[in-house]
């Protein structure tokens, strides 16, 4: 079966989830121009996700995809965690404030969230995808029983390996160049850093699933590149973060036209796991080389925000977070479904 008739979608495009910055708006409209939409509910609770996923069904009759996060659990570690907030004090100190007394799991991994499933299998979304790794078998086979098509970023030919023995039905292959965080099943295993263009192909050659290219994908060229390499779709992130229905912000907007849209890295120290953005300070002043344990994610992102909310309150923004691939001086705004088709017309050449 091919990857559309698998989607129910007409063309081989997702939207990739984006926390924060996809919106139902923005899943509806790529949905309802033929390729797959997206929302991420990896930080909502039971209630907020089925809130999105009523505001995008009231947008669009098409299927659409949801997107959780499977990381390990947060081990809380007080003195690692305290140890980090004085590591920050100086930079609060800039602005006058001081850092918070403690930081906390600002939400919980799906795979402690049975009730997350239990709303999964009550609202039934057509595609269901996971990231940072797999939820047990029972709840895959769960969902899958309820017609859920389900997709798992891997970043290696391990994690496809992996997510094939567990019975996704594909495989988003998340190259290095990626916007957002790097969905390494294990990160304390290291990371292989493999580009998508060779990642596309290992997966390809070695896995039976349809794979799908994500990372460094711009445009419909890039898409076609991917199809070539033996992808059966493309999953573009970066791409869609300037569309009007998107939840970025305006300085956000602007900095994906300017510099430093050309200069994007990888740190794990805003949220405790490795995330490619736009360098700002964030990047250049919390990983200095007497910095301490990184607390878990997400609660080492609880001292990200707490830092950004403190510099914003006194006009300052170089503690925004703002996710992109290396791909984002090609970004272009246009609304959603235009997008869809610009791509589109590309990569039919
Ligand atoms: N992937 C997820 O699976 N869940 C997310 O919530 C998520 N948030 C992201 C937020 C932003 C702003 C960006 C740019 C990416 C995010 N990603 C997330 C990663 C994407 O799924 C995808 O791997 C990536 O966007 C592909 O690279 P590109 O940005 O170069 O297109």
């Amino acid at each position: 079966m091919s990857i559309t008739q698998l989607l129910g979608i007409e063309h081989p495009i997702i939207q990739a989830p984006m926390v924060g910055v996809s919106t139902p708006a923005l899943a509806a409209a790529v949905s309802n121009a033929g390729a797959l939409g997206s929302i991420g509910i990896g930080a909502s609770t039971p209630a907020q996700a089925r809130a999105m996923l009523a505001a995008t069904r009231a947008l669009t009759s098409r299927p659409f995809n949801v997107n959780l996060f499977c990381h390990r659990p947060a081990v809380a570690d007080a003195q690692r965690e305290a140890d980090w907030l004085e590591h920050l004090r100086p930079l609060f100190a800039e602005f006058g404030a001081e850092p918070p007394a403690s930081i906390r799991e600002i939400y919980k991994s799906f795979l402690a969230d049975p009730e997350m499933v239990q709303m999964l299998l009550d609202e039934r979304p057509a595609v269901v995808s996971f990231h940072f790794g797999l939820p047990s078998r029972d709840w895959i086979d769960a969902l899958k029983a309820a017609g859920i098509r389900l997709l798992a970023s891997a970043t290696s030919l391990e994690e496809a390996r992996l997510a094939e023995a567990a019975g996704v039905d594909a495989i988003v292959a998340q190259g290095i160049e990626a916007g957002g965080h790097r969905g390494v099943f294990d990160p304390e295993k290291g990371d292989a850093g493999i580009g998508t263009l060779a990642l596309v192909r290992l997966i390809a050659r070695n896995c039976r699933l349809p794979v799908i290219a994500a990372g460094g994908i711009m445009d419909g060229q890039g898409i076609r590149a991917a199809l070539v390499l033996g992808a059966q779709g493309a999953q573009l992130g970066t791409a869609f973060v300037p569309c009007p229905e998107s939840a970025a912000n305006a300085a956000y907007r602007a900095a994906l036209k300017g510099e430093r849209a050309h200069q994007t890295r990888i740190t794990a120290a805003i949220s405790g796991r490795a995330a490619r953005g736009m360098v700002n300070r964030l990047w250049t002043d919390l990983d200095t080389a007497d910095a301490p344990t990184l607390p878990d994610y997400p609660n080492t992102y609880d001292a990200a925000k707490a830092l950004h909310a403190a510099a914003s309150a006194k006009g300052c923004n170089d503690f925004a977070v703002q996710w992109a691939g290396q791909g984002a001086p090609l970004a272009r705004e246009m609304p959603a479904a235009e997008l869809v088709k610009v791509l589109v017309e590309e990569m039919q050449g």
